[in-house]
């Protein structure tokens, strides 16, 4: 059987830390940060490919749709692009060779919506909606989740691109089983987890994160992004969070909702996110081997970001302009090996 400890040990060996060169970061969140309150609506989202989910989201709130649909229409944007291997079509299979997909939404009434470990929609995030606006429940999974998305109307569709399965025959040839979040990305092209927050101009907050997972996890496995309060928490009252990075830690901790927590007692977004960072640096062992990023939003429209390791970048929207960001991170010179 495998290890459990070694599973997840050799997926930082094998990069699973994302790490990118500063040269290509944008904008200094400071200066920014202490203007959004006077400028919303505001969009912050993790990794690079947040930029286009912004622009999305910004659409959709400036044409009059609501908070819910410009965080859902906004990460359906990377879910929809198979070159971004971390998302939704395109991304990176489990060992089997399968793709298998996360999403979670909260909209500014508290009401949350999430998908585990689905295959064949290219859109798990409209899927966790469904789930939000017309069940009871806050999850589905697997063959169920599935189920419910054909019966509401979504088309199964393969998943797995070319480019994916030839990646996923090279490394499966190793036989290890060893995961790893990215396969054969160069550093500047780096992707990951998407999870985007907004408040819109009349204060209305709403989440989104949507992922491929781990790639190369052992079937079945689910991370931190579908668990509400882990992978994205939103209050309406207090702001949001949502979380990247390998999925283990943040859910040992319940990232997302820690996050929201130390800002309902006066720490700033970009305290809260160091705060929960070092709470998972404190409490789970071997944290200098892995990335986790934050990312928070409060109610008034200030922003929040940090990381375990250097390399983390995050997408921050404002007064229409995006800005990439490189988040200052706890560990400073990249994962132990
Ligand atoms: C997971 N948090 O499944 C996700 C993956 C991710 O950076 O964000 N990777 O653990």
């Amino acid at each position: 059987m495998l290890n459990r400890r070694k599973f997840l040990g050799s997926a930082a060996a094998l990069g699973v830390i994302g790490i990118l060169p500063s040269k290509f970061v944008q904008g200094n969140p400071k200066p920014i940060a202490a203007n959004a309150a006077n400028n919303l609506p505001v969009i912050i989202s993790t990794w690079s490919h947040g930029k286009e989910a912004n622009t999305e989201t910004l659409r959709v709130l400036t044409e009059g749709g609501s908070i819910v649909d410009a965080v859902e229409k906004g990460v359906m944007i990377p879910e929809a692009n198979p070159e971004i291997n971390s998302v939704g079509l395109g991304g990176f299979p489990d060992r089997d060779g399968k793709v298998t997909l996360d999403a979670s939404i909260m909209g500014p009434d508290g009401n949350a919506g999430a998908v585990s470990f689905l295959e064949e929609i290219v859109h798990p995030i409209s899927v966790a909606r469904k789930v939000m606006d017309e069940t009871p429940h806050v999850m589905l999974s697997g063959s169920g989740a599935l189920q419910f998305a054909v019966e509401n109307g979504f088309e199964r569709q393969n998943l797995l691109t070319p480019k994916m399965e030839k990646a996923w025959k090279k490394w499966i040839r190793k036989a290890k089983y060893e995961p790893q979040i990215n396969w054969e990305e160069k550093p500047n092209e780096f992707h990951d987890t998407i999870g985007l927050l907004a408040i819109d101009k009349d204060s209305q907050m709403a989440g989104a994160c949507t992922t491929s997972g781990l790639a190369g996890k052992i079937r079945g496995r689910v991370g931190d992004s579908p668990i509400i309060g882990a992978g994205l928490f939103v209050d309406n009252e207090v702001g949001a969070a949502t979380a990247t990075g390998m999925g283990e830690l943040v859910m040992k901790t319940l990232g997302s909702f820690l996050v929201v927590e130390f800002m309902r007692n006066g720490s700033s977004p970009q305290m809260a996110c160091e705060k929960a960072a070092k709470r998972i640096v404190e409490k789970v062992p071997e944290s200098e081997k892995y990335q986790i990023g934050f990312i928070a939003l409060s109610n008034k429209g200030e922003i929040g970001a940090y990381s375990l390791q250097p390399g983390f970048t995050y997408a921050f929207n404002i007064n229409g302009l995006n800005h990439l960001i490189q988040a200052p991170s706890f560990y400073k010179k990249g994962p132990k090996k």
